[in-house]
């Protein structure tokens, strides 16, 4: 499905506020944090297999077993209950609590790992859910950049290339639900909605294009890359893709150019790994 704005909640703003406090005690999983430059990626889980809330990894569950609502997800009544309102349950394989803060996401494909998983049982649909964000906040696909507001529901293509990014401390919580493929024409969601859509308009963020002074000033990265801030520039250089457009592929490609110009061909080796392994295939 393609990512899209399928309609909005109202919150409660002082019961979200009750579970965010309840929420703020738990155990947060840093799974897939290699896929961040900057602060963690922070997640818990509030339905899974055996509602065993487990570590996070979506690869080390027990796709055989009929998920559940966690210990977690029981102590949150009000967020819970905006989950259990609005969706088929029979179809939902988890729900996390999401939180990053100051923080990019390397641009990858998800669902590549779970091949291995039985197609009925697997991923392979995924709504965001904002709860608490800033104007800070961002996605990124295709070369737009675009913001969702809290209480929005979004489809999320997760299984095309995108990227977040949450540029400020002031945490970003989402919740993230994940789905079994479709058997028949029944809704996801228990309210009307047509999957015809597309990212809104008003949603994408008017960049400015990149401009020749920036292009050079990270191209001139390239002497200084090394092994030991690879990390460091690819933060620089998705927060500038946030920022100004650089067109289609903007991050992977300036990553490339930098490291291939640089001293160190054990970076260039490294950052083409990377793009295998976060874009192209990732076995279990
Ligand atoms: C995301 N994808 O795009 C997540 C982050 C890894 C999987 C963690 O928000
Ligand atoms: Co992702």
């Amino acid at each position: 499905m393609r990512t899209q704005h399928i309609g909005t909640l109202e919150l409660d703003r002082s019961r979200l506020a009750e579970d965010l406090e309840i929420s703020a005690g738990f155990h947060y999983s840093e799974a897939y944090s290699d896929y961040l430059c900057g602060g963690p990626w922070k997640s818990c889980m509030l339905w899974a297999a055996s509602g065993d809330s487990g570590d996070g990894m979506v690869t080390n569950y027990d796709y055989g077993k009929a998920p559940d609502i966690t210990d977690y997800g029981k102590q949150l009544p009000y967020i819970w209950g905006l989950v259990a309102d609005l969706v088929d349950l029979r179809r939902l394989n988890f729900a996390r609590l999401a939180v990053i803060s100051d923080s990019v996401i390397i641009p990858h494909r998800d669902l590549l790992e779970l091949k291995g998983i039985p197609s009925d049982s697997r991923n392979a649909h995924r709504m965001h859910i904002p709860l608490v964000t800033n104007d800070q906040c961002f996605f990124s696909a295709d070369n737009k950049v675009y913001r969702m507001a809290e209480g929005e529901v979004w489809f999320f293509d997760a299984a095309q290339v995108h990227s977040a990014a949450s540029l400020s401390s002031t945490p970003r919580v989402h919740l993230m639900l994940d789905f079994t493929d479709l058997e028949s024409d029944e809704p996801l969601v228990k309210f009307p909605y047509s999957t015809a859509g597309s990212i809104p308009d008003d949603r994408v963020e008017k960049r400015p294009p990149m401009s020749e002074q920036d292009r050079a000033a990270l191209l001139n990265l390239a002497p200084l890359i090394t092994m030991d801030n690879y990390r460091d520039v690819f933060s620089i250089v998705i927060k500038k893709h946030f920022r100004a457009d650089g067109g289609d592929d903007f991050v992977w490609r300036t990553m490339r150019e930098i490291a291939q110009t640089g001293r160190d061909t054990a970076v260039a080796a490294r950052i083409d790994e990377m793009q295998r392994y976060f874009t192209l295939e990732r076995s279990a």
